[in-house]
């Protein structure tokens, strides 16, 4: 199984992001847009893992103490890519967003998960393969209160993409 550790959207984010996938589709001649019910953002891909990683990603979340923080949603950008660009709408890489993300990886990294190495750069993925004359705008910030964090698993069910919560950590209450 495909897993990743993820925060997910609440109604009003997932609607502001929503209007901001929209307005793309407006102006992209073709590409795959996430579906509203898989919008989020990435804090770490453990990708394929077996049952016994599983559970170990089950422990060391539940080992992980983070406060509530402020996910920022600040800006629309795109990574370039020849079959297509990737859109996103950027979270701000705050104080609290990146101890939250590197204690992760480290206690991740502990327990023996290989992870990628790549700088950690936030965003929530809003379509895939667009081509045309769009370009990413200013838009206003705004932001949500995080107090979950979901270990998902990512599958193909019927040639669609399904990721599912199987495990959430709460923050601790100040
Ligand atoms: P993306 O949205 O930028 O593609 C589930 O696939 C989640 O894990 C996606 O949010 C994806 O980010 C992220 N992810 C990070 N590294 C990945 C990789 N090597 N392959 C697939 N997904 C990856």
């Amino acid at each position: 199984m495909r897993l990743f550790i993820a925060v997910n959207l609440n109604i009003e984010t997932r609607e502001h992001v929503l209007r901001l996938q929209s307005e793309l589709r407006e102006q992209a001649q073709s590409g795959h847009y996430t579906a509203p019910q898989n919008l989020h953002l990435t804090l770490i891909f453990l990708g394929e893992c077996d049952d016994w990683q599983k559970e170990k990603a089950v422990s060391v979340l539940d080992e992980v103490v983070f406060e509530p923080f402020d996910m920022i949603v600040e800006r629309m950008g795109r990574f370039r890519r020849d079959r297509g660009d990737i859109w996103w709408a950027g979270v701000r890489n705050t104080p609290a967003l990146r101890t939250v993300q590197q204690d992760l990886f480290e206690q991740l990294k502990d327990a023996s998960f290989e992870l990628e190495k790549r700088r950690f750069r936030p965003h929530i993925t809003l379509a895939r393969s667009i081509h045309g004359e769009a370009k990413p705008r200013e838009i206003s910030s705004f932001a949500e209160h995080v107090t979950r964090i979901d270990l998902m698993v990512s599958e193909r069910i019927g040639g669609r993409l399904v990721y599912t919560p199987i495990h959430s950590i709460n923050a601790t209450l100040r």
